[in-house]
Formats: C-alpha cells, sequence, structure tokens
C-alpha cells in the first residue's frame, strides 16, 4: 500500500512529508524529481507576497541511498523561509510564549469551523495548518509518485480552463504543454491567456479575488486500475476525493461530467472497438477514461473547479469571536488567484491516486518487478479474450 502523511504549519520551521509503500531501485533525485514541480506550484500569475519569500525546494532525509529507493519510508523536507519572520508567534515551547490572537475570523476557511471543533479562541491554532501552504509537501509526494509512473508510461499534465469569466474549449487530443509552461496562468491560449491575466488584474485593483478550473489529465494509464467490486475501491470515487482534498476545490468533474448531465444518452458514451495490434480501445473519451471505476485504458482526465480565495484585500464581513460583534474580516496579505498554482497540485493528486492503484495491481517489492508486471499485464490486455 502506497500512503504519504504530511506535517507542518505555514509559518513553522519546515513542512514534513513521509512516502512510504515505495517499491526498492526507483532512481530519486531532490533536484532532478521534485524541485521541477515545487518551483511550477509556486509560480502562476496572482499570487501574493508569500512566493516571493519562498523558494520551495525539497531535501530527502531517509529511504533513499546513491540516488535509489530502499523501499523504506521516504522522508522529504521543505524549509519556510517565512519562519524566520514569525519565531515569536509560533514558538513551539511555552516559556515566554505570547499569542496575538486572530479572532477576526476569514470566511470561507477553516477558522470558525476549527475554532469551534478544538476549542481554539485563536484562529492561528487554525489557519496555520489549513492553509494551503501544506501543498507544496502534496507537490513533493505527487512528484514522488509521477516518478513511479513514469516507470510504467504514465505522465499527468494540467492546464487552466477557466479563470472567472474567462474560459477555452477543453482541448481535443494532446495540449501544447509546452505553451501551457509558457504561461503566466498555465493556458495554451495565447489570447485568452492574456486576457485571463487582465481579469486577475481588475481583481486585484478591485481587491478582490477569482477563481476558476483546472483540466488535469494523465496518459499512458493502463486498463484495470481501481475496482467496481467495492464504493471504496473505485477509481473515479478516489480521484474526486483526492481533488476534493485540495484547499479551495469545491467541485471534481470526471470526463466532461455537467455536458453529460445536460445531453442524450447517445452524446455521452464511450464506445469501445478492438484495434488489431493495439488492444481495446474506445472512439471518444468523454467519461475521463473511468468506467464503472475502473479505468478503461483511455486517458484519465477531469475538471477541478476552484473558487476564489476568500481573504479579500476589501475584506469581506465577519464576526470576532473573542466579543461577538461585527467587524471586517482579519487580512495579512493573500493571493488573488491561485488556479495556475491549483493545476500543479491536481497534477500531483492525480499522479499519486493512479500510483497507489497501480501499487495495488501489479505490486513488486522492487521497480523492476512493478515495471514488469505492468507490462505483461499490458501485452495479456491486447489480445482479444
Ligand atoms: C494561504 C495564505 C497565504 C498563501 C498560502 C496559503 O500565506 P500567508 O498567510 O503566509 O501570506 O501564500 O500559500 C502558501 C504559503 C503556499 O506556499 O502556497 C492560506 O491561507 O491558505
Amino acid at each position: 500500500m502506497l500512503r504519504f502523511l504530511t506535517a507542518g504549519e505555514s509559518h513553522g520551521p519546515r513542512l514534513t512529508v513521509i512516502v512510504e509503500g515505495l517499491p526498492a531501485g526507483l532512481r530519486l533525485d531532490a533536484r532532478r524529481d521534485v524541485d521541477p514541480d515545487l518551483k511550477r506550484r509556486q509560480g502562476g500569475y496572482g499570487r501574493g507576497k508569500r512566493q516571493q519569500i519562498e523558494s520551495d525546494t525539497a531535501e530527502i532525509t531517509s529511504g533513499v541511498r546513491g540516488g535509489r529507493t530502499l523501499g523504506s519510508p521516504v522522508t522529504l523536507v521543505l524549509e519556510n523561509r517565512d519562519w524566520q519572520n514569525w519565531k515569536g508567534p509560533m514558538q513551539v515551547e511555552a516559556r515566554g510564549f505570547r499569542a496575538k490572537r486572530v479572532t477576526r475570523v476569514r470566511p470561507g476557511h477553516a477558522d470558525l469551523a476549527g475554532m469551534l471543533k478544538y476549542g481554539f479562541d485563536d484562529a492561528r491554532n487554525v489557519l496555520e495548518r489549513a492553509s494551503a501552504r501544506e501543498t507544496a509537501a502534496r507537490v513533493a509526494a505527487g512528484a514522488v509518485a509521477r516518478k513511479l509512473m513514469s516507470a510504467i508510461g504514465v505522465e499527468v499534465h494540467s492546464l487552466v480552463q477557466r479563470i472567472g469569466a474567462v474560459d477555452i474549449a477543453l482541448p481535443e487530443g494532446c495540449a501544447d504543454w509546452a505553451a501551457v509552461e509558457a504561461s503566466p496562468v498555465r493556458c495554451p491560449d495565447t489570447a485568452a491567456s492574456a486576457r485571463m491575466v487582465q481579469a486577475i488584474d481588475a481583481a486585484r485593483e478591485a481587491g478582490d479575488t477569482l477563481g476558476g478550473t483546472a483540466y488535469v489529465v494523465a496518459s499512458g494509464v493502463p486498463a484495470g486500475l481501481g475496482s467496481y467490486v467495492q464504493w471504496d475501491r473505485r477509481l473515479d470515487g478516489l480521484i474526486a476525493q483526492a481533488m476534493c482534498s485540495i484547499p479551495s476545490v469545491k467541485g471534481v468533474e470526471l470526463g466532461a461530467a455537467v455536458r453529460a448531465a445536460a445531453s442524450p444518452g447517445s452524446e455521452v458514451h464511450d464506445e469501445p472497438r478492438f484495434v488489431p495490434g493495439e488492444g481495446f480501445r474506445h472512439r471518444t473519451n468523454r467519461q475521463g477514461g473511468l468506467s464503472g471505476g475502473v479505468s478503461d485504458g483511455e486517458s484519465v482526465w477531469a475538471l477541478v473547479h476552484f473558487k476564489p480565495i476568500s481573504t479579500l484585500l476589501r475584506p469581506l464581513r465577519s464576526v470576532d469571536v473573542a466579543t461577538g460583534e461585527e467587524v471586517n474580516a482579519h487580512y495579512e496579505r493573500s493571493d488573488v488567484c491561485v488556479v495556475p498554482a491549483g493545476a500543479v497540485i491536481t497534477e500531483a493528486m492525480m499522479g499519486w491516486v493512479l500510483a497507489g492503484a497501480a501499487v495495488e495491481k501489479f505490486g513488486g517489492d522492487t521497480v523492476d518487478e512493478f515495471r514488469r508486471a505492468a507490462a505483461a499485464y499490458r501485452r495479456s490486455t491486447q489480445r482479444l479474450r
């Protein structure tokens, strides 16, 4: 079983992630395999001042020797540079600790619900861990998973399909990933990309924020990952859960689900066919490469919808939980739009879920065993029954 745990507060000294269940023998190098994704997550037009402080890199402190995994837990740590500015309010020790309480809770964040849940009188106890800073650790775990999946020919990409009112048509076939990476908002359409940038500028000037939609796709996914036999083994459910666990995500479509809901069945389903030498394929891929909770051999894709960030420069109304008084919400600094960064996080979560399902199906204590089992299975699916 593949699993990971993250730990760390947004303004604490560092984030830590432990990945367990990787086969031995996987080549892994933090500079080469993890840091580029961390850098991509930090980018994107519309980010706030915090990203000018941070420069995320991962250090591997266990589970890898001489550039290859050992089969033991892999630990990655990411420093929070901003910790230098927060040592007082975030100190671990009781002696000399003086909290500057945050009591004007921010709507749309975990602040109030978390305070009620844990009995806190200071929203900082909540927001430090609920912060999307945690997603840096997830992207590190996702990068490791994607490295494993690359051993069996699976690649994951993302693009931004919508920011606020500006959107593009869904890509048909393979998108221009170089254009995506070159765009400040991860949108391959140059004109739409410029309009998205303008929309973010306008929101910033208005003291407002913008949400949007990421398109995430995994190619080379073998048929047969996940299962229809039990609710909690369905790959569609696992992907939806993983995507909805990303901060700000409020909806996930597997394939073109919303369009499907408004269309007759004749325009929704993907008809299978047999292609000699290749195996079973489908004439279309509207269902996101998922049939009955199982990958069906097509690319697995989803649309992930992000709400606008709820910390506004022109603050929303809220309540001071210390006095009950109606006040403006707390504001320190914030992003205007996180959708481009969010898209990179959807890649990490997609890579992670697929890697978990692939490890379950192909097993293996070594990456060679994993690779051989996947290759033998793929060959078996290319023949008529
Ligand atoms: C976040 C608030 C901001 C973001 C942060 C998520 O942090 P700060 O309060 O330090 O300005 O920058 O995101 C990150 C730090 C990151 O690396 O993505 C929040 O409230 O979720």
